[in-house]
């Protein structure tokens, strides 16, 4: 952890000129040792920083008081403008790990050498909300890596769904326009659950697809280490001898898929707004550092001509099936970030940096993201030097002639500043090197000026009714649930019986479900479409639950404990999770703790209403026979094990525990999910049956 005081080891990286916190170079001495003396920015020491300076004890304030001004000035500027997209996020450092390498695919230096590491961050956010917002908003979360290679920084700046809302990046501004809170009212915040997105939506059946991947569970997910991240975007790469492969980028996550299920997503962004965010900090912190495998997915030409979509277009996927995953390597993370601003907010991503050996395609989604985020660094980080900053700075030699502008920190030394020049090799600077120079593929391009979207990105259902038909049935009901929850907030009836018809041309039991949640009555007739939807093979890997993790690593456990405990149960319970990997955290009437049956003390970490079960991936209530009667006079107790159940968690009971799961009005129901708990030896099984992450035979379709 940094210490206040200490340069931060991302200002270390600025060498002499780093602003280091509190550091005058002095020190004085104070109660318990030498510390550094305070300074104003300009080095000034400061000798009190209680007071503003005052004529006289009750006069006026004095303008001469400059460390008083310097520290007003300085605050009040503190803030730089919030991402236009992506505001809310949370980044961490790490490293790639090449498995094998690619030289006879691409010559990017990254893939060059197996068991190579680069530095990598990454910047995981949600999209719409602003920075304020809640973590577990029903939304796409951004996977932005920045990878600091040998030949220049590479930025994949993918999202968690593989495919997008639109074709052309033209519409962009209208999308995010129509997500984010509404212009007269300035709400709502965070969500999509409302007039403008469904009109802009049901207006756009280009968006089918990402309508189904966004209604879907993966826009709630448990943690960020439990999500796929995807490059969206065909992209090349390019070989020695400049030749093309096209390839398809993904992030499998080690730890396996995972979502949790909405009604615990409203209540998550109750009990911690920062639940993604401090799940990955606990998580690095703790030593369990987060893995994801890079995949490639890789075609050539025959492959892109065959297929029935454009590889061009970013509404559609390749399945897995038709083109496998090469799997390539790993990302680890495993720093958290020394300060919050300086790394996860003023990174600076861009789809434009690339390192030789990697190439665009025309996709014109992407050709338009490569205008914009030069931009929007400009916007946010005030200063076309953001590359200056250690976060943004490549960790490779950097040589140019670009100079000056605002914050300039790397300033070439000597007297050449443009070229060609005749200083000679060692006075002259820089040349550009036709070696190992960024190339780009030599694609042949012509074609009539004009404004149109080419006819083979007409068709918007077919993939939208494969990833529909993809999903377990659990799946399909929460699809269903969701769309009607979201057009439930929708005010005005046609934009819901517009949405409606469209659904007809993805599934028409969907169609129904939606029909019948919404009570519209009559089925409205479907939608108009470009081309007639057809039907696709299923791709069971669209889907997160036949996906998920064969272990409870990693997940989160929360014991409900009372006075009384058994200690014996407690601790065998406890054993059981850390050998298995998982986290417990033990919550109580009271934050103190509580008193076992053995006399220990047992401290908690939560309070019960503090601590609600929407936190945890299972829950066991280990309760005395006084304890459970108490629990059961607790509403937050009574939430805690009737939330469990409803959201299909596995739970551990102790005989004791029975008064409240009967006035949470479960005992009548307990199932499989619901697990007895009376003997140290059951812990174990407990904790394999957690394995399965949720007990989804709970809320089994009609
Ligand atoms: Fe972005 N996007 N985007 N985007 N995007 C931004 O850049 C933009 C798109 C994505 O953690 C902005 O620095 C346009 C697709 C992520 O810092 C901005 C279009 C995908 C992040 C921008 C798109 C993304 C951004 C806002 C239309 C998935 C967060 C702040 C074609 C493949 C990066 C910023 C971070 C951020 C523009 C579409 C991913 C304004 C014009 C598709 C993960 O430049």
């Amino acid at each position: 952890m940094p210490q206040r005081g200490r340069t931060t080891s991302n200002s270390a990286t600025l060498g002499d000129q780093a602003v280091q916190r509190g550091v005058g170079g002095e020190t004085h001495q104070v109660a318990g040792g030498d510390v550094a003396s305070l300074t104003t920015a300009q080095g000034t020491p400061v000798a009190d920083d209680q007071n503003s300076l005052r004529a006289g004890g009750r006069g006026p304030t004095l303008l001469e008081d400059q460390h008083f001004r310097e520290k007003i000035f300085h605050f009040d500027h503190e803030r730089i403008p919030e991402r236009v997209v992506h505001a809310r996020g949370f980044g961490a450092h790490g490293f790639f790990e090449t498995y094998e390498s690619l030289a006879d695919i691409t010559r990017a230096d990254i893939f060059q050498r197996a068991g190579e590491r680069t530095d990598a961050f990454v910047r995981f956010s949600t999209v719409a909300g602003s920075k304020g917002s809640a973590d577990v908003a029903r939304d796409v979360r951004g996977f932005a890596v920045k990878l600091y290679t040998r030949e220049g920084n590479w930025d994949l700046v993918g999202n968690n769904i593989p495919v997008f809302f639109i074709q052309d990046a033209i519409k962009f501004p209208d999308l995010i326009h129509a997500a984010k809170p509404e212009p007269d009212r300035g709400f709502p915040q965070a969500q999509t659950a409302h007039d403008n997105f469904w009109d802009f939506i049901s207006l756009t059946p280009e968006s089918m697809n990402m309508v189904m991947w966004i209604m879907s569970d993966r826009t709630i997910p448990r943690s960020f280490r439990t999500m796929e991240g995807f490059g969206v975007h065909t992209f090349r790469l390019l070989d020695a001898d400049g030749k093309a492969t096209f390839v398809k980028f993904h992030w499998k996550p080690k730890q396996g898929l995972q979502s949790v299920v909405w009604n615990e997503a409203v209540k998550l962004n109750g009990a911690d707004p920062d639940f993604h965010r401090r799940d990955l900090w606990d998580a690095i912190q703790g030593g369990d550092y987060p893995e994801w495998e890079l995949g490639l997915q890789l075609f050539d030409d025959g492959f892109a001509e065959r297929f029935e979509f454009d590889v061009l277009d970013a509404t559609k996927i390749i399945p897995e099936e038709e083109v496998p995953v090469r799997i390539v390597g790993r990302l680890v993370l495993d720093r958290c970030v020394d300060n919050f601003f300086a790394e996860t907010e003023q990174v600076a991503f861009h789809t434009g940096s690339i390192p030789p050996g990697i190439d665009f395609t025309n996709d014109p989604l992407l050709q338009g993201r490569n205008f914009s985020y030069l931009d929007t660094q400009l916007k946010r980080l005030g200063s076309v030097n953001f590359t200056h900053l250690p976060i943004n700075a490549p960790r490779c030699p950097v040589h140019h002639f670009q100079q000056d502008g605002h914050m300039a920190f790397r300033n070439p030394t000597g007297r050449a500043n443009y070229e060609p020049n005749s200083w000679g090799p060692a006075m002259g600077g820089p040349r550009e090197d036709p070696r190992r120079g960024f190339t780009s593929f030599a694609e042949p391009v012509d074609g009539t000026k004009s404004r149109v979207r080419s006819e083979t990105f007409a068709d918007h259902y077919s993939q939208a009714r494969q990833f529909y038909l993809s999903q377990t049935p659990v799946e399909q009901v929460h699809i269903g649930k969701a769309l009607v929850f979201e057009l439930s907030k929708v005010e005005t009836p046609a934009i819901r019986q517009r949405m409606v018809a469209h659904l007809r041309n993805i599934d028409e039991s969907l169609a129904q479900t939606v029909c019948d949640g919404l009570r519209l009555g009559e089925l409205p007739e479907p939608a108009e479409a470009a081309r007639e939807p057809i039907d696709l093979a299923a791709s069971p890997k669209l889907s997160i639950i036949l996906n998920g993790p064969d272990s409870f690593r990693g997940r989160k456990l929360g014991i409900l404990v009372t006075d009384g405990v058994d200690a014996q149960l407690l601790a065998a319970l406890q054993g059981a999770a850390k050998a298995e990997g998982a986290k417990v955290e033990i919550v109580a009437p009271a934050v103190g703790g509580v008193a076992a049956d053995d006399g220990s003390w047992i401290e908690a970490r939560q309070k019960v209403d503090g601590g609600p079960s929407v936190l945890y991936d299972a829950v066991a209530v280990l309760a005395s026979a006084d304890g459970g009667t108490q629990l059961a006079a607790d509403p937050a107790a009574r939430d805690f094990v009737s939330d469990a159940y409803a959201h299909c968690k596995f739970i551990a009971y102790t005989t004791g525990a029975s008064p409240l799961l009967e006035k949470a009005g479960i005992s009548a129901d307990l199932d499989e999910g619901c697990i007895a708990y009376s003997d140290p030896s059951g812990a174990a099984a407990f904790i394999a049956r957690c394995r399965q992450l949720r007990f989804w035979s709970r809320e089994a379709p009609p």
